[in-house]
Order: C-alpha cells, then sequence, then structure tokens
C-alpha cells in the first residue's frame, strides 16, 4: 500500500479532479481509497488563497522512485510551473508513506518529513485507516493526539466545489 497527499490552491476543483483521473490510470497501481477533502489555511508563512487537501491510497507494485517519476510527470501535464517555495501550485503529489520503505533519497524522503507536523496530511491519511505495522501507526497517532498547530479549516463537499 501507499498513501498520496495531494494539495492545490489554484483552480482546485479542476486540478484535483484531473490529477484524480490520472492516478486512476497509474499503471501497476489500483486508487482503493480517497478521503475527505479538506479546505486549510496556507502553512509555510506565505500569504496565498487556502488550499485543498485530501489523500489517496494505492495498491502498487512500483517501487517509490517510479511512483515518484509518475506523479511528477502528473504535476507537469497539469501545468504546474517551477515556483515559490510554499507558495501557490496548482497540484502538488506527496508521496507520504510507500509500503514500510524508509528512504532518505534526494528526491524522495518516506516517510514524508511533515507528516507528523502537518495535520492536513494526517488527519486524511489516519481518515483511511492505514493498514501500517505497530512501529509506524503508533506514532502517528500520537502525533495527531498531539497536534500543536492546526491548518484545517473544514471538511469540503467536493461535489460541491464550484
Ligand atoms: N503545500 C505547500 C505549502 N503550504 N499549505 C497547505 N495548507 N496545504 C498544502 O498542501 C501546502 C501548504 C507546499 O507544498
Ligand atoms: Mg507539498
Ligand atoms: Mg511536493
Amino acid at each position: 500500500m501507499a498513501y498520496l497527499a495531494l494539495g492545490s490552491n489554484i483552480d482546485p476543483a479542476r486540478h484535483l479532479a484531473l490529477a484524480l483521473a490520472k492516478l486512476r490510470q497509474l499503471p501497476y497501481s489500483t486508487l482503493v481509497a480517497e478521503s475527505s477533502w479538506y479546505r486549510t489555511a496556507p502553512w509555510g508563512g506565505i500569504a496565498q488563497a487556502d488550499f485543498i487537501n485530501l489523500v489517496v491510497a494505492f495498491e502498487t507494485s512500483l517501487n517509490p522512485l517510479d511512483l515518484l517519476a509518475a506523479t511528477q510527470k502528473i504535476e507537469s501535464q497539469l501545468g504546474r510551473q517551477r515556483e515559490v517555495r510554499y507558495g501557490p501550485r496548482s497540484i502538488d503529489l506527496d508521496w507520504l508513506l510507500i509500503g514500510a520503505h524508509s528512504l532518505d533519497h534526494p528526491t524522495l524522503s518516506l516517510p514524508h518529513p511533515g507528516l507528523l507536523e502537518r495535520d492536513f496530511m494526517l488527519i486524511p491519511l489516519l481518515e483511511l485507516n492505514p493498514k501500517l505495522p505497530d512501529s509506524l501507526m503508533q506514532p502517528l497517532i500520537a502525533a495527531r493526539d498531539q497536534l500543536n498547530e492546526r491548518w484545517i479549516v473544514e471538511r469540503v463537499n467536493s461535489s460541491l466545489l464550484a
């Protein structure tokens, strides 16, 4: 199983729908679950529009770097530009967990290094009841129970987003 965070704050309903359609076509992979959609205040200290964030789960036999290549391709197909760090983006696809891989590669760190601090990654991930070994699950639950900053504003109905 692999868990991917999606985020957008530029025309988010359109970009997230397009990204999900492409993610359903990932080779050697099946998208098996989608969390609620959350409207979230911008994290990272840049004044910008609220984001929409969610998490999806895959069953996959691809390895982490192939999965990263696939999601980077989708980001560029959806017109993501080189951008300000932490600034506005049409689509951001971040791998949170891929199986039990622990990875510190120049282009991919697993688990995602921000996972424990960012409620907009942690809450939708836990909503999917991830099947994880206790050694991974316990820190996630502890982090959720101790979150000291909140970016999630509300859960939104994806079909009502204009
Ligand atoms: N992504 C960022 C920067 N800030 N803030 C929220 N609320 N959600 C995001 O996905 C997000 C962000 C850069 O990846
Ligand atoms: Mg990101
Ligand atoms: Mg990213």
